[in-house]
């Protein structure tokens, strides 16, 4: 069939919108119409060229929502209509990873997802004078139409918006899970949030439903603390108008250092401060954030010697079959808030326009409806 999509046809470049084959889905595979994804920033990362794994051509995209249209020999957990998220962590509940409930991260397809093709080692995608186009973290959703493995899709119900229940196909499962799963914060605790932006902002709202007593938010940008606030946000910092050392000032506000950080900047050096500025003794540091090719995370060893706790999360340790449902179930009955968090909505001709908004700080989550 042909569908529309943005192509990453090249590293550093626009999208290209344009009209693409897409072949139907083999054994085990699932034909998705997307309704609606958001603009995450791992998109732009891969598309800028800093993602060691990225591919072009390719079809980028990873929190979307849409409908069954087909379903390929031998799936039997999901028939057409039914209203699905792709998942880029996927769970297949077979592997060695999925029998261990120490990690979300399903590694059944992880090799050909990072080769961007489908687990057959072949692409669904070309483009109109034949060149193959690589899939992107098995889920592509800049386009209309996608083929996605059955065990990489959450089924939801059918009464979710599919313009906001998109959003928890990465950034808000990412921001809420980490402070749930990843850290498991207590109630009373408190907690230094590094970048308000699509994740962040969902890691404060996970802060205030875990009972957090202070949460500080951590941001270059003054104009993202009033939103952040309204999810729950006690004190603003913003580390370039901060006199001396941000590291001591962070622990001063704290009185005497977080019991939780959480990096969703993608900055090594604010990794770093997120890190030092735990409690010494206990303090936990979550990194959420994807740094560039090459780029390393260093501290002294002293850091952690003296019971600092450096860890790291992927999809908010969320199992996406099992828990994704559930989280949309936390939406429709309004224990989260997602509505806010969704600045603006553009179309697929617009997308790149989306991350320009997201380069001048202007937005939290663009989403693109078909
Ligand atoms: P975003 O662009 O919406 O937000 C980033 C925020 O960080 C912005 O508000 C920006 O002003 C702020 N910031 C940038 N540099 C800063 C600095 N030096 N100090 C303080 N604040 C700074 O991006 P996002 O969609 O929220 O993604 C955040 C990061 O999380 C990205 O690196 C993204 O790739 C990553 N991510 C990881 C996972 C995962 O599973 N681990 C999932 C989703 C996103
Ligand atoms: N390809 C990059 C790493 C990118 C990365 O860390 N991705 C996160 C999800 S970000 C979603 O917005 C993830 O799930 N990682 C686990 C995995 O298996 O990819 C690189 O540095 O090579
Ligand atoms: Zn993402």
């Amino acid at each position: 069939m042909r569908t529309r999509a943005a192509v990453a046809v090249e590293a550093g470049k626009p999208l290209e919108i344009m009209e693409v084959e897409l072949d139907g889905p083999k054994a085990g595979e699932v034909l998705v119409e997307i309704k609606a994804t958001g603009l995450c920033h791992t998109d732009e990362f891969t598309r800028s060229g800093d993602d060691p794994e990225g591919i072009f051509p390719a079809i980028l995209g990873h929190e979307g929502a849409g409908v069954v249209v087909e379903i390929g020999e031998g799936v039997t957990s999901l028939e057409v209509g039914d209203h699905v998220i792709p998942l880029y962590t996927p769970e297949c509940r077979e592997c060695e990873y999925c029998l261990n409930p120490k990690t979300n991260l399903c590694q059944s397809i992880r090799a050909t997802q990072g080769q961007g093709l489908l687990p057959d080692g072949t692409t669904r995608f070309r483009m109109l004078d034949g060149t193959p186009i690589h899939h992107y973290m098995g889920c592509s959703t800049f386009a209309n139409h996608t083929v996605v493995p059955e065990i990489a899709l959450a089924k939801i119900r059918k009464d979710a918006p599919f313009d906001k229940v998109c959003y928890i196909g990465c950034g808000v499962s990412t921001g809420i899970g980490a402070v749930i799963n990843t850290a498991k914060v207590e109630i009373g605790s408190r907690a230094v949030v590094f970048g308000l932006g699509g994740i962040g902002l969902n890691v404060i709202q996970g802060l205030r439903l875990a009972g957090a007593d202070q949460i500080v938010g951590v941001d270059l940008n003054d104009d993202k603390a009033e939103m952040a606030r309204r999810f729950g946000l006690t004190d603003f910092v913003n580390p370039s108008k901060v006199e001396g050392d941000i590291v001591a000032h962070l622990v001063e506000l704290t009185k005497g250092g977080a019991d939780y950080t959480f990096d969703a900047t993608g900055n090594v050096n604010v990794m770093r401060t997120a890190l030092e500025c735990a409690h010494k003794g206990w303090g936990e540091s979550i990194i959420i954030g994807v740094a560039p090719a090459g780029a390393e995370i260093s501290t002294r060893p002293f850091q952690l010697v003296t019971g600092r706790i450096w860890r790291g999360t992927a999809f908010g340790g969320v199992r996406g079959r099992t828990e994704v449902p559930k989280i949309v179930d936390w939406y429709m009955d309004g224990k989260i808030e997602i509505d806010p968090m969704i600045t603006h909505k553009l179309s697929l001709d617009q997308i790149n326009e989306g991350f320009e908004l997201m380069h001048k700080g202007q937005s939290i989550r663009a989403v693109v409806e078909f």
